[in-house]
């Protein structure tokens, strides 16, 4: 079944010059292509919406802090089970629990830095999508 996901390479990725590495695993995935991508900063408001499930969150201010301090890469993939699909490429949240071959498992170092957001359901990537890319097909 084709879907679409909204992807975030983070503030470090773009920081490391991870941003290729992380785009070519996404590419290599047979089936899979890249419908938008943009290099953008992320304002609170859009965050605030964004991440709105952890708003008061013990995590949360820290996270916004994170994720507003310098450029992120904003994209779309679509492809068959790519929320899913992504989701495991990216790894578990936590870089400690995450294994090798996973992003966050290969590049993370702590939790709140793990490089790489992707919709956690369908549902969430439309409601991301529109966010990010407002009046986008
Ligand atoms: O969907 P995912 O990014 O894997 O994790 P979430 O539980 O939705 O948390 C969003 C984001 O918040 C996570 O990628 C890092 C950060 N975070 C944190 O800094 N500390 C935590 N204990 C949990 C999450
Ligand atoms: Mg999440």
């Amino acid at each position: 079944m084709s879907q679409r996901t909204l992807v975030i390479l983070k503030p470090d990725a773009v920081r490391r010059n991870l941003i290729g590495e992380i785009i070519g695993r996404i590419e290599r995935k047979a089936g899979w292509r890249i419908s938008a991508l943009e290099l953008r900063e992320l304002s609170r408001e859009v965050l605030e919406q964004h991440y709105g499930e952890h708003v008061g969150k013990p995590f949360y201010e820290p996270l916004v802090e994170f994720m507003s301090s310098g450029p992120v890469v904003v994209l779309a993939v679509e492809g068959e089970r790519v929320v899913e699909g992504v989701r495991a490429l990216a790894g578990p949240t936590d870089p400690i629990a995450a294994g090798p071959g996973s992003i966050r498992g290969d590049f993370g170092t702590i939790v709140r830095e793990n490089l790489i957001h992707a919709s956690d359901s369908e549902e969430s990537a439309e409601r991301e999508f529109k966010l990010f890319f407002p009046g986008a097909e």
